[in-house]
């Protein structure tokens, strides 16, 4: 379970938590399976995950002002499961986005690849690696709520993104710190907080607003950023085409929430994106029929009896809106998981093509159908649960 934020304190985020299902009995043993679980940040999605191929399924995370977040699996010597985080030995401890979801999907020789949303580049702030975007937050003026004061970099250096006027609404007894506007314009973050201030306080980066593509390396894993047009407004739900247009990928977004100085984030119409499993690159398939123009949320696909998908989409404060993909001519069989089953390999002519993870709970807070079409040239798949036990179906092929 992934905490997000502890209402009308944002951006103070409650727990996460690994709760034991016994029998129906639920206990919460995250402090001895995952002790960085307990402060995470503001999670938004969590996917079970394999994402080092070793056989014991990990733990994905990401969040608003957190980073990709990989938790490993390993077994303590006594044989019970421990998370470790390995973020930083990843080399994604200044990953750090307002990412929104994850959707596994399948990379060369069936390695681990992800689609992640996140806000996009097409919004007030510019961040990079040198220069994130910076919160601090505390309740500076003591009246029981959290004042979070935003910066980013400008030319020589940090500055407040908020107005001398919203800031001292906010803050009153900081009128007098900031008489004039010429001085505040020119005041950067060292010189803003009071040491007394900067005491307790919490301080969240974010150093990269960009879609992107996660996929595992010879060394590790690396981000590519989606294509532009899947940039220029958050993205929140995500679904894979199934079966046989496998490398096809749905995403929807927008946000209206936003104050009026900023306005809204509202150019998404919904993209369909073509991956090429084989070198990874990415197109944007046009005139797809696909389109979602209001705050796309949730996406979850539907296998119908013929194999063909349906999509539907959730819009805050919008309608749920419903897609039919047109059936390919090429016939199908369909593989229903069972409970606990996670994923499939993909064999055509002996050979190891392509390899999917289907978790619960992928996309943002979407769950599809885990019915799989699968196409008349594929022989054999090999179909892995939770706890490494697999098991193989042969299709009949003429
Ligand atoms: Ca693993
Ligand atoms: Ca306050």
């Amino acid at each position: 379970m992934g905490g997000r934020v502890r209402p009308g304190n944002y951006p103070l985020s409650p727990r996460s938590a690994i709760l034991k299902n016994e029998g129906g009995t639920f206990t919460d043993i995250t402090a001895a399976v995952c002790p960085d679980c307990m402060a995470l940040g503001m999670v938004t999605t969590a996917i079970w995950t394999d994402f080092d191929k070793d056989g014991l399924i990990d733990l994905l995370v990401v969040g608003e002002w957190m980073p990709i977040t990989f938790l490993k699996h390993t077994k303590s010597p006594l044989g019970e499961s421990v998370f470790e985080n390995v973020t930083t030995s990843y080399g994604f401890e200044n990953s750090q986005g307002w990412w929104n979801s994850i959707l596994p999907t399948s990379g060369p020789k069936g390695n681990p690849t992800y689609l992640l949303g996140n806000f996009g580049k097409n919004i007030r702030w510019k961040a990079s690696e040198q220069s994130p975007v910076i919160m601090v937050a505390k309740d500076f003026d003591g009246n029981q709520s959290i004042d979070p004061v935003m910066f980013q970099y400008l030319g020589d250096g940090m500055y407040p993104v908020a107005g001398r006027d919203a800031l001292v609404g906010q803050v009153p007894s900081w009128k007098n710190r900031f008489l004039k506007y010429a001085e505040f314009a020119q005041i950067k973050k060292e010189a803003f907080f009071t040491k007394s201030d900067l005491e307790n306080s919490i301080e969240l980066k974010v150093h990269n607003f960009s879609s992107s593509l996660l996929f595992k390396t010879e060394n590790g894993f690396e981000l590519k950023e989606l294509p532009n047009e899947t940039q220029i407004s958050p993205v929140f739900g995500m679904a894979v085409s199934q079966g046989l247009r496998s490398q096809q990928m749905l995403t929807v977004g927008n946000f209206y929430g936003n104050e009026t100085i900023t306005g809204r984030y509202d150019t998404g119409k919904g993209e369909v994106l073509s991956l090429n499993h084989n070198d990874l690159s990415i197109g944007t398939i046009h005139n797809s029929g696909f389109n979602v123009d209001g705050e796309g949320r949730a996406l979850a696909s539907l296998t119908m009896g013929d194999g063909s998908q349906v999509y539907i989409v959730s819009q805050h404060q919008g309608a749920v809106k419903v897609f039919k993909e047109q059936l390919s001519k090429e016939e199908v069989e369909l593989l229903v998981l069972e409970k606990d089953e996670f994923k499939v390999e993909y064999y055509q002519e002996g050979n190891l093509i392509r390899v999917e993870e289907f978790p619960y709970g992928q996309g943002y807070l979407s769950q599809s159908s885990r019915k799989i079409p699968i196409s008349k040239r594929i022989e054999k798949v090999v179909i892995s649960d939770f706890a490494g036990n697999k098991r193989t179906v042969l299709f009949e092929r003429k």
